[in-house]
């Protein structure tokens, strides 16, 4: 399978992230991608390429011009406010929840950086703008492979996206890449575009994004979010909009669950899947369901996801990989690479 690989992703380096009142040493490090790059390398997968260079429009097709302004022009704004700013992240402190008003933009840099966000574990960083770019850019381009006629293609990059919104950052994400790769395949006249999310992580950017929609299938297999990030959305009965409605499935899981019942998900997840009958798949491909991982509860095993690149290759659908989470470093490029050769193996 051909990677594409983002190597300015190590621009984007948190330093730390607010957790339970105290500031942690990120659990989302550069070192999570270069684990998977080493293990593509070592187990032969196939090509590594750079992406290709696109302009913001794709990026525009799925997040507001407002947002994407404040992203590119954050770091500067940020640094402007005080010098000594540079040695250390950005985080917002104010957030316009239900009655405020979210229709201004305050001239106030601290007050846009709330109204684009919703969580405080989101460090914005001197990279991050130029990361998330580039990142967004290896999804384009592994959706142009797809495109092309190649079976499968996988974007390898961080940060993540599937938290990301129409005009929102936060769960250590900025730009939706599997959103952004899911409307550029619709853009180049795929009919129907099914996006499956793995990850431990309820994908709520992408939900959001398409959740008006039925020319884009969005299901997502998760732990419960009446106890697990991010807790406001996730929810079963959340079904889609207007249009849409039908075309949004969530499929949450209790913490603890395992391999077996996890599977069961999967296997109707791809069901509704086949019943879309999606002519392209987008798999947001998140590694926290691991046993291991320090920031998740589901209890998978790395021979595991062997299994789950079988099960995901017998949709037959042209496929687009994009990795998100997954936390246990020095186990997520086994975890990932299975996926990958599990779905490459499976004829
Ligand atoms: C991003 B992705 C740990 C608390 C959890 C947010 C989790 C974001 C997960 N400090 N904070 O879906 O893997
Ligand atoms: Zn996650």
């Amino acid at each position: 399978m051909l990677t594409v690989f983002n190597h300015l992703h190590t621009v984007h380096h948190g330093k730390v992230e607010m957790f339970r009142g105290q500031l942690v040493p990120c659990f989302e490090v550069p070192a999570r991608a270069d684990y998977v790059l080493r293990e593509l390398q070592e187990r032969n997968l196939g090509p590594i390429e750079s992406p290709a260079e696109f302009d913001g429009s794709a990026f525009a097709r799925v997040h507001s011009s407002r947002y994407l302004d404040f992203l590119a022009n954050a770091w500067d704004e940020w640094v402007a406010l005080d010098p000594a700013n540079a040695e250390r992240d950005a985080f917002p402190s104010y957030w316009p929840i239900r009655t405020f008003r979210s229709d201004v933009l305050p001239a106030s840099f601290a007050a846009r950086m709330g109204l684009f966000s919703y969580d405080a574990g989101t460090p914005l960083t001197s990279g991050t703008w130029r990361a998330a770019r580039a990142g967004a850019c290896c999804a384009l381009t592994a959706a142009s492979h797809v495109l092309k006629g190649a079976r499968a293609a996988f974007a390898l990059t961080r940060p993540p996206g599937h938290h990301a919104g129409p005009d929102f950052f936060g769960g250590y994400c900025f730009l939706n890449n599997a959103a952004i790769a899911a409307q550029a395949l619709r853009d180049a006249g795929v009919d129907r575009v099914a996006v499956l999310d793995i990850d431990y992580h309820h994908g709520n950017g992408t939900q959001a994004i398409f959740y008006d929609r039925a020319d884009v299938q969005f299901t997502s297999i998760h732990g419960d979010p009446h106890t697990e990030y991010p807790y406001y959305l996730g929810y079963a009965d959340e079904r889609g909009a207007g249009g849409g409605l039908g075309f949004n499935r969530n499929l949450p899981l209790p913490r603890g669950t395992g391999f077996e019942q996890w599977r069961e998900a999967l296997i109707e997840a791809l069901r509704g899947i086949a019943a879309f009958k999606a002519g392209a798949l987008v798999v947001s491909l998140g590694l926290d369901t691991f046993e291991g991982d320090p920031i998740a509860g589901f209890t998978l095993a790395t021979p595991d996801y062997l299994r789950i690149g079988e099960d995901l290759a017998r949709a037959g659908l042209p496929t687009v990989f994009v990795f998100e989470g997954g936390y246990a470093v020095a186990e997520v490029g086994a975890n990932a690479v299975n996926v990958l050769e599990g779905f490459m193996q499976q004829a």
